[in-house]
């Protein structure tokens, strides 16, 4: 059962093992600064490489399509019952094979097309899913976009209560993918209870926070969280939805047979791993550490003259406005690129670059944390970001920040041996 994976590929095809130890060396070898990242645990990689893949399990545990299923139920029921004691939830869907996908099967679930929401702007830190035009929500459900204060750039909680007065929602959707800031689940809660909407929380990017204590839960206040396991909760690639029990059936069905047909087993045994490794105390101690690496990069940017978004962090990631450096996002990632530092361009509020171009980049710390660097490491981040910034087609800075950030890496190997 325990393989080694190169090995095993190699023997088979080469050439593919070729690419997994070229994506080995780029992940152990360069800095990884993208927020929805991290190194997973070889336990969480292992169980996906394992048996359960071969598996159809149409249903639910105990109430399943095909035979031959009572063990697997056994993972799906570990996965269930150890997210519901993780954050408190009274029922969990571990089944969306994403967070898009966790997204789906709640507006299926619980609303009609053609019935009116409200989520936060894309270019402000919403997520496609959160009414996008192009995307599959912004074209079955009536989206009402809220956004961040111009001056301030945090949200304006009395604002989205206006908006929601004026525009009684069924449903409010919370949550970000470029949000540096404490997001008030109770601010949500009253504004939906004030204009008799479901609130929806998408905590896809702070999942891993929250179950560490690092970020304030939003399932007391939420009908349905929604999130992602692989971010900084550190999980296998997938989605899970939580619930109140109201909701538990409709929500279930919507996921299957709604919208999806065989779960992912051995991807939801590796969400059962996840969420015991999430339980440990040294996952409080990780997330502080990734809250602390945030502000600690955050601070060091500034130092270095780029204008952090609404002036710092509370969690994980941060936006950096670039003007000031006059370089846009695209020139930016591309640069730090070359010189071994991963990161994404991204929109900053009233962005006056379109969203290829970017006045920004986003930056999180879920990654090197988990990787063991601390806030130390931080400031010579922060400078080496500079160093590229200040010469973005200068080839030999950029060789001598990848050799840099080669030796860094050295000293917090993701995945030695
Ligand atoms: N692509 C994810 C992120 O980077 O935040 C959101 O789905």
């Amino acid at each position: 059962m325990v393989m080694d994976p190169f090995e095993t590929v190699s023997a088979v095809d080469p050439e593919l093992a070729d690419v997994l130890a070229r994506e080995l060396t780029r992940q152990n070898t360069t800095i990884q600064l993208i927020a929805s990242e991290n190194f997973t645990s070889p336990a969480v990689m292992a169980a996906q490489g394992t048996v359960l893949t071969n598996k159809y399990s149409e249903g639910y545990p105990g109430k399943r399509y095909y035979g031959g299923n009572s063990v697997v139920d056994d993972a799906e029921e570990l996965a269930r019952q150890r997210v519901c004691a993780l954050f408190g939830a009274d029922h969990a869907n571990v089944q969306p094979h994403s967070g898009a996908n966790a997204n789906m099967g709640v507006y299926l679930a619980l609303l009609e097309p053609g019935d009116k929401v409200m989520g936060m702007r894309l270019d402000q830190g919403g997520h496609l899913t959160h009414g996008s035009p192009v995307n599959f929500s912004g074209r079955l459900y009536d989206f009402v976009a809220y956004g961040v204060d111009e001056d301030t750039e945090v949200l304006d909680y009395d604002v989205i209560a206006q908006l929601a007065r004026a525009e009684r929602p069924k449903a409010i959707i919370a949550g970000a993918t470029a949000y540096p800031r404490t997001i008030d689940f109770p601010a949500f809660r009253r504004i939906a209870d004030e204009v008799g909407a479901l609130l929806i929380v998408d905590a896809a990017h702070i999942a891993g926070l929250i179950a560490g204590g690092s970020h304030p839960s939003p399932v007391p206040y939420a009908d349905v969280v929604t999130f992602t396991t692989h971010k900084t909760l550190r999980g296998p690639r997938g989605g899970a939805i939580l619930c109140r029990e109201q909701y538990a059936k409709a929500i279930d069905k919507a996921v299957f047979p709604g919208m999806q047909g065989g779960p992912l087993m051995h991807v939801i045994a590796a969400k059962a791993v996840c969420f015991h490794e999430a339980a440990q105390p040294a996952f409080a101690a990780y997330t502080d550490g990734i809250v602390r690496n945030a502000r600690a990069l955050a601070a060091a940017l500034a130092d270095e003259g780029f204008r952090i978004v609404s002036g710092g962090t509370d969690n994980h990631l941060m936006l950096v406005d670039l003007r000031p450096f006059d370089v846009t996002g695209k020139v930016a990632q591309e640069a730090l690129d070359r010189a071994g530092i991963t990161l994404n361009k991204n929109t900053i509020p009233n962005d006056p670059e379109s969203p290829f171009v970017t006045s920004g980049l986003r930056i999180g710390t879920a990654a090197v944390t988990t990787a063991g660097m601390g806030e130390g490491e931080m400031a010579g981040i922060a400078s080496l970001i500079a160093r590229v910034l200040r010469a973005t087609s200068d080839e030999q800075v950029a060789a001598e920040v990848r050799e840099a950030a080669a030796q860094l890496c050295s000293k917090f190997v993701p995945y030695p041996g």
